[in-house]
């Protein structure tokens, strides 16, 4: 029985991946943290905004470098909206908190757009790069019209 629940934990943390690690001492740590990926998520996401919108020539190379760390930051954020993380040096919303289903679908709806525009970037198409780039901004903009206060 025992040894059953120490794998049911196991398991389950490996499940949780890398939202596992993200531990946090106090609120503010959570909240500087989050930001921390929302920052990386926008240098990223704007670049290649840039290349989507003909600002910057498109190079397939900085597409796939960037579309990568977006696809692989837009996991971290979540795992901080802990608890207690509504007040403070932040714009979220107490919404998330209270309707966080819908918050989890949007965070997944990003996730699972990022990953597909790792896999537009590495085709090399320029429209289906626009097409999944416009996708995950949607994403992000979807989210902060409902939890992101102005
Ligand atoms: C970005 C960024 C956002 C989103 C949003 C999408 O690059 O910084 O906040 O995309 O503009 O509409």
């Amino acid at each position: 029985m025992k040894k059953i629940l120490v794998s049911l934990v196991v398991a389950g943390a490996s499940l949780m991946g890398v939202s596992a690690q993200a531990q946090f001492a106090k609120p503010e740590d959570a909240i500087k943290y989050r930001k921390a990926a929302f920052t990386l998520l926008a240098a990223h996401n704007g670049r290649l905004g840039a290349m989507a919108q003909g600002r910057v020539p498109f190079d397939a190379k900085s597409a796939l470098d960037n579309a990568e760390i977006v696809a692989d930051v837009a996991k971290l954020p979540w795992a901080a909206f802990v608890d207690g993380t509504d007040s403070g040096e932040t714009k979220a919303k107490a919404e998330i908190w209270k309707d966080n289903a819908k918050f989890k679908d949007y965070a997944g709806k990003l996730q699972a757009e990022s990953v597909k525009l790792v896999a537009a970037a590495k085709s090399g198409n320029q429209d289906a790069f626009k097409t999944a780039f416009g996708a995950t901004a949607g994403a992000c903009k979807a989210c902060h019209d409902d939890f992101r206060a102005k």
